[in-house]
């Protein structure tokens, strides 16, 4: 299978095939039924454009109260367990990393976004992040360890992967914009993007 190599980011185009990507599909709406999408706000109160839930033994929650990985979703409920197929691709392409502990689920429509950021509220930065995009396109910035400097943005398309190891998994990256209608997967279009991540 193909790899492209942005900087530090390893892109694997196509990585799900579009029967495993349905398949992926149908075993996130199981997920999300018991940990449904809800709309974080930030610190200061401004609602995120991006959906989001989580599947594993933690979710990553912004509230009033903060950013932080909690063991429950905001019902109370704990979060489903970690889909196989993602587990699989984990073990596949990252192999001497740890478990993964959280499935973040993002949830995208024709006008989310989400600004440029690093993911630091994990224990161990040294473990990597993998991510996987369902659904329309998005258009991915990848950027430097510190705030600022020159971009580099790549489209995401249905099914491909990322993997953020070294480097990347310090950099600042956001997602601009989604291409509405670029993708059949979803029926009521939009985007979901999955991130693996170690948290503890
Ligand atoms: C680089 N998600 O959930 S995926 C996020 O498409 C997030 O929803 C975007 O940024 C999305 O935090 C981008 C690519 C990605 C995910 C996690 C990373 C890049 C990353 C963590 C560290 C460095
Ligand atoms: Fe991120």
């Amino acid at each position: 299978m193909t790899v492209l190599h942005v900087r530090d980011f390893e892109i694997h185009p196509g990585y799900f095939s579009s029967v495993a990507q349905e398949q992926l599909v149908a075993r996130l709406r199981e997920c999300l039924e018991q940990a449904p999408l809800f709309q974080p706000v930030t610190p200061r109160g401004t609602p995120m454009s991006v959906r989001m839930s989580a599947a594993g033994q933690y979710g990553w929650i912004s509230d009033r109260k903060g950013y932080r990985y909690e063991a429950r979703h905001p019902s109370g409920q704990e979060w489903p367990p970690i889909p196989d197929a993602l587990m699989t691709m984990w073990q596949d392409l990252v192999p001497d990393a740890r478990l993964p502990e959280c499935c973040l689920i993002n949830w995208y429509d024709e006008a989310a976004k989400m600004g440029m950021h690093q993911d630091k509220d994990e224990a161990d930065l040294s473990q990597p992040v993998v991510s996987v995009s369902l659904g329309d396109e998005a258009l991915f910035r990848m950027g430097n360890q510190t705030r600022g400097g020159k971009t580099e943005s790549v489209w995401l398309r249905s099914g491909d992967v990322v993997v953020m190891a070294g480097t990347a998994r310090r950099a600042y990256h956001g997602i601009d914009r989604v291409r509405p209608q670029s993708s059949t997967l979803l029926p009521k279009g939009g985007r979901i993007n999955l991130t693996l991540r170690v948290v503890t």
